[in-house]
């Protein structure tokens, strides 16, 4: 199997963990986001959204980095990051939307505004911009603070897809400035992702 990413992108990240947690058969390609390579018709033929993460398994093409992670584990005989069980699953199942429809969104404005922008030279952060992420942030995270109170995974009491997939984003709070400093059950949750081998093999240098 090939999985394209960018070791910046924190979409691609969550793929790229669950491939190195599930010691999943993975080549990992590098597509230059700076250059435009996703842009290029090559990779437009495996993405038309020109995005990354895609995992290409001989033959099938997957974009869409949840839906990568879930496919990766249910290839994967007798892993326990994606449980069979119907409630637990639909539960991991609901955190990996939250996360794709809440979460990420949120954080990508605080880092498209006080990371990317600047990385590119696309100009100053927009205060309206700025607002409305802290805004939308604060809210989503307080959810995952509250939620976290008293429990060590955000699923049961194991890791799951759903602590991969959530934690990846939260890469950013330094940079991207993320207001969450004061959410201790996050801050200590997170403190445990961090400790994952998948982790500091994904971390930037
Ligand atoms: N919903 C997608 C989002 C993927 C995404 O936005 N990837 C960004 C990097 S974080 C990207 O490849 N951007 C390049 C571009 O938009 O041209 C996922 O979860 O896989």
């Amino acid at each position: 199997m090939r999985l394209y990413h960018h070791p910046f992108s924190f979409n691609a990240r969550r793929a790229v963990m669950t491939a190195l947690h599930l010691a999943s058969p993975v080549e990992l390609v590098f597509v230059d986001l700076q250059k435009g390579e996703q842009r290029q018709p090559q990779f437009l033929k495996l993405n038309p959204n020109h995005r990354v993460p895609v995992l290409e398994d001989d033959g099938f093409v997957l974009w869409e980095s949840h839906a990568i992670m879930q496919y990766l584990a249910d290839k994967t005989p007798r892993q326990t990051l994606y449980p069979a069980q119907t409630r637990a699953r639909a539960d991991v199942n609901r955190w990996l939307f939250w996360c794709g429809q809440h979460l990420s969104p949120a954080i990508g404005i605080l880092n498209w505004e006080n990371v990317i922008k600047a990385m590119l030279r696309l100009g100053a952060a927009d205060p309206a911009e700025l607002r409305r992420g802290e805004q939308l942030v604060r809210e989503f995270a307080g959810v995952l603070d509250a939620h976290l109170a008293g429990r060590d995974w955000i699923c049961g009491d194991a890791l799951s897809l759903a602590d991969i997939a959530i934690a990846a984003p939260f890469a950013a709070t330094v940079p991207a400035k993320l207001p969450v400093d004061d959410l201790g059950h996050l801050q200590r949750w997170f403190a445990g992702v961090q400790k994952l081998e998948a982790w500091k093999r994904t971390a930037l240098p």
